[in-house]
């Protein structure tokens, strides 16, 4: 028997239309080839709610049913598990309900050994369980003794070792890194994977197409790269024949490729395919304004790699010198790229100081200096409110005006003067 495998359909807005066509085109090549079931290893929606800033929920889940009607008129069933992107969180529903009134979908929602159409799978869905995987797995075999085994094992799983596409794209020279197992992932071992019983595997969850267990299969890939941080990756899906236990790679071209171009500012930037590709174009550093637009204006999505500037400069400062502010001034102005007048900083500075500021009973406009000696309100009210709480009883009547003359005196010393003897004291 023929079976199709996919993963990581990651139906979303943006690329709506190049996805509806990819899937239409897999339903193609299944008629072609024989196919007679599909198994999809999670991840068909990006979203649990399917909708997000360009499509809404049934535009895109108007796609997920064109496709799976297509492979109904074919007589082709599928069966479905959810992955990590099909739920909101643990304990939700899951968008692969959008399936539920589709006769010949089959969505596995906890792990399980289903018979289905003459096939004995194992299919374990991401889960939000305590359990780990290999646990829940290990119990499922017990269930079936130590001879039975299984065709398929259809999961949603991360794999240690496994490679993983680099979601940031300042990363896009190294596109791969190899997945460390956390505390709590759902993940399991090719190890564990290589001693199931079973023929062969199809994983979902990891982009990047790659066989974890030898000649038995592993990551089957997505349909379509997600964004520049999956360029390189092949695009479709897998058949499996069960009888033979061969595997084909059907690549799909429905949706554009990724490219990056590295470019130098003024150079030309050559597209060689703007049909079937979505380019990058990275300069090394900073572009005309100009040409960046044009680009942009061709779907172009432009980046300048410009020099790191170091914005933290460390110097020693001689000892002695903290405390003396007009050297601590004239020696950090010698360590700046530009010139700082330190005459005129001198200044500056000299009129915070306290000698030179007008006694505020001598200031011309008495609102400012009033407003200078009031203290904040809010503190005031706190203060006043924690002496309630503290009484336990019934407020005493508030005294404004005393309140803020005994405020005063006890943040600034002595209200309506500003100056005095903790001058000295103040934060340079
Ligand atoms: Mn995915």
């Amino acid at each position: 028997m023929k079976i199709a495998l996919m993963a990581d359909l990651h139906l979303r807005g943006c690329d709506l239309p190049q996805t509806r066509a990819q899937l239409m085109a897999s339903v193609d090549v299944m008629v072609e080839r024989g196919v007679q079931v599909v198994g999809v290893a999670g991840d068909i929606a990006h979203r649990m709610n399917l909708y997000d800033t360009s499509a809404s929920t049934g535009a895109v889940a108007r796609v997920a049913l064109e496709w799976a009607r297509a492979l109904q008129a074919h007589g082709i069933e599928a069966l479905m598990i959810p992955g990590n992107h099909d739920y909101s969180g643990p304990g939700r529903a899951d968008a692969l309900h959008v399936f539920d009134a589709c006769p010949n979908v089959r969505v596995a929602r906890r792990a399980e050994s289903l018979a289905w159409n003459g096939l004995r799978i194992l299919a374990v869905p991401w889960l939000y369980t305590d359990r780990d995987f290999n646990a829940v797995v290990s119990d499922l075999r017990a269930q079936f003794g130590d001879n039975y085994t299984w065709h398929l094992l259809l999961a949603h799983v991360q794999v240690f070792g496994a490679l993983q596409n680099r979601r940031h794209a300042m990363e896009f020279e190294q596109p791969l890194q190899t997945y460390v197992c956390r505390p709590g992932d759902w993940s399991t071992s090719a190890d564990f994977l290589s001693n199931l019983p079973v023929m062969h595997i199809a994983l979902g969850d990891f982009h990047f197409r790659q066989d974890v267990v030898e000649d038995r299969g592993g990551f089957v890939g997505a349909l379509r790269q997600l964004d520049f941080g999956e360029e390189g990756n092949p695009q479709g899906f897998e058949i499996w024949d069960s009888e033979a236990d061969t595997t084909e790679w059907i690549e799909l071209d429905e949706c554009p490729v990724h490219r990056t171009i590295i470019a130098k500012p003024g150079e030309p930037v050559q597209m060689l395919d703007p049909e079937g590709c979505r380019y990058r174009v990275r300069y090394d550093g900073m572009p005309d304004p100009l040409e960046a637009r044009e680009l942009e204006a061709r779907g172009v999505q432009v980046e300048a790699i410009v020099e790191k500037r170091e914005r933290v400069k460390r110097c020693e400062v001689p000892s002695g010198m903290v405390g003396d502010l007009p050297a601590t001034l004239r020696f950090w102005a010698g360590q700046q790229t530009d010139e700082v007048d330190v005459d005129r900083a001198l200044d500056a500075l000299r009129l915070i100081d306290s000698d030179d500021v007008e006694p505020v009973e001598d200031c011309p406009d008495q609102q400012f200096a009033d407003a200078m000696a009031r203290p904040p309100d809010v503190a005031l009210e706190v203060d006043a409110l924690a002496r309630m709480e503290q009484s336990g009883s019934a407020p005493a009547p508030f005294d404004l005006v005393a309140e803020v003359n005994r405020m005063g005196n006890a943040m600034i010393g002595q209200p309506a003067q500003a100056t005095g003897a903790d001058d000295e004291a103040l934060p340079f």
